[in-house]
């Protein structure tokens, strides 16, 4: 009984020191979808109630705008992306853009392309609720640009790209 005791309070230990540490940082690797060539690689870290996001996205038409969200599951299977389900949206807000407090959770606004067709990403988003939401779900790049205001998606067209979002040390 004793044992059992010790045994009990020892684990309870080992759980609060695992769940003290912070994981603040997210990687994810987009892979084209269906026939695309697109490609990109995502960084994201947690900043005092923001989330910066940065990265780079090849393969894009020169000079083109095109939505980018997460969405609910890191399950980028079908081939054109619909096993991520719509953009993650845990508050039951509507769609808007990423400046915006009142949006979806994922609502990460646009990606534009430069004359090489490359997307420099650095993007910052208010999170209120933390990075630890976004882990194991779905970043999903769009032909078309999100107009920022048509629910549900921004009216941003088929998936291009998708990528699950990992724990990252770096
Ligand atoms: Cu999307
Ligand atoms: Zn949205």
């Amino acid at each position: 009984m004793k044992l059992a005791a010790i045994i009990c309070c020892l684990s309870m230990f080992v759980g609060t020191a695992i769940s003290a540490a912070p994981i603040a940082r997210a990687l994810s690797i987009l892979h084209p979808l269906g026939d695309n060539t697109v490609m990109g690689i995502v960084k994201m870290v947690e900043e005092g109630g923001s989330l910066h996001i940065t990265g780079e996205v090849s393969g894009l038409v020169p000079g083109s705008l095109h939505g980018f969200h997460l969405h609910e599951f890191g399950d980028c299977s079908a081939p054109d992306g619909t096993s991520a389900g719509g953009h993650y949206n845990p508050e039951g807000h509507f769609h808007a853009g990423p400046k915006s407090r009142i949006r979806h959770f994922g609502d990460f606004g646009n990606l534009k392309a430069d004359k090489l067709g490359v997307a420099h990403i650095d993007i910052v988003v208010p999170a209120s609720r933390g990075l630890s939401l976004a882990y194991g779900r779905g970043l999903v790049l769009h032909a078309g640009p999100d107009d920022e205001k048509t629910n549900p998606s921004g009216n941003s067209g088929p998936r291009i790209a998708c990528g699950v979002v990992g724990i990252s040390k770096l």
